[in-house]
């Protein structure tokens, strides 16, 4: 076959016209999608610029090598022109989606966190401790049976185990119902004298208007070779002092643990009434017209206690005390409703700083 000049100059024309056509298609192409349609129809599998090749078929052999390089040209332009409005498409969209943003509107403060009463009260304790000499311990809350109930002495069938009945992982991993069990691993790893404060998280099956399945305690624990119930009593009401005011009287009450003996329950004077049972003539509903508020539990720890950590009841003596933390904290702060605590209301958890 001789060469066609027609059939040649034919597809370069056809090659000419696709390039103005797309550049002309694209100026009407307003959007993302438009721009891909217009590859589509161009340089697709069975498009324009396919079509034109396919002619050149047909062409005799001396004639390819000039219409293949234009052909490649136009593809390559082709190529250009789409990249480019699919660019400027992508810029435009971008430069819409910031129009409307204002960058001088002030933006929204986070609001300045606060500690919880429970927090703050246990801080507060923990600090009057620290102040005596009192080291603060912390542990797990998930114990094993012997650190929270055996070597305190309450052995398997001991009755004071039902009323801290708690949740069980197996037979004798439990969640601790008091932080007495950080007393325990204390005592375990270090000889005396200690004088410990054990803040934290405890469990018990407990729930109505008064109680909570978890709440916090405070516990302290001091062992050393001389002390006494005396020496108890003025560590307690220094403390009350501190934390309730300096006019704050106590009075010991005797009651029953486990692991102290003798076990002693400690009051306050009413910080409502100021200890006169009544408020304006009407009897005060906080201490329910006693004067006296119940706000811990104290003792000396029980020989056996001693003897199951190791230590030698005969040569040491201690005492130790707990108290309810959310009870601390609503007599401190006149908080009337224990759920509040844990309903995570910030107009009620920022009041207290
Ligand atoms: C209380 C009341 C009385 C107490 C005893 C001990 C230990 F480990 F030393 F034996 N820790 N905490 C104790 C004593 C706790 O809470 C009302």
């Amino acid at each position: 076959m001789s060469s066609d000049k027609s059939a040649v100059t034919g597809i370069l024309d056809e090659l000419n016209r696709l390039v103005g056509e797309c550049e002309s298609a694209l100026g009407q192409a307003s959007s993302l999608d438009a721009v891909e349609a217009a590859r589509v129809e161009f340089l697709g599998r069975k498009g324009r610029l396919a079509q034109a090749m396919s002619a050149m078929a047909s062409l005799p052999g001396e004639d390819k090598p000039a219409v293949g390089k234009a052909a490649n040209e136009a593809k390559a332009r082709l190529n250009e022109l789409l990249d480019e409005a699919q660019q400027a498409r992508k810029r435009a969209a971008a430069a819409a989606a910031y129009a409307d943003f204002d960058p001088t509107v002030p933006g929204r403060a986070p609001l300045p966190g606060s500690l919880h009463p429970v927090t703050l009260a246990m801080e507060e304790v923990a600090t009057i401790f620290q102040r005596l000499g009192f080291e603060v311990v912390a542990g797990p809350e998930v114990e094993n049976d012997w650190n929270n109930f055996e070597a305190l002495n309450m052995p398997p069938d001991h009755p004071a185990r039902d009323m801290q009945d708690t949740l069980y992982v197996t037979d004798s991993i439990l969640l601790r119902t008091h932080t007495s069990p950080l007393q325990v691993r204390t005592m375990l790893a270090k000889k005396p004298p200690v004088a410990i404060i054990a803040p934290g998280k405890v469990y018990r099956r407990d729930s109505d208007l008064t109680h909570t399945p978890m709440f916090h305690q405070i516990e302290g624990l001091l062992v050393d070779t001389r002390t006494s119930m005396g020496d108890l009593r003025g560590v307690l009401a220094h403390m009350c002092r501190k934390l309730f005011g300096e006019d704050t009287r106590t009075r010991f009450r005797p009651s029953f643990f486990p692991f102290t003996e003798p076990s002693s329950e400690v009051d306050i004077t009413c910080s409502i009434c100021k200890g006169e049972g009544s408020c304006k003539g009407s009897p005060c509903r906080v201490c329910k017209g006693t004067g006296w508020i119940e706000i811990l539990g104290c003792g000396m720890v029980d020989p056996n206690v001693f003897a199951s950590v190791g230590y030698d009841p005969e040569k040491y003596v201690g005492w130790a005390f707990g108290m309810g933390v959310e009870r601390i904290a609503m007599l401190k702060y006149g908080i009337g409703d224990l759920r509040m605590f844990f309903e995570n209301d910030l107009r009620f958890l920022g009041q207290f700083c």
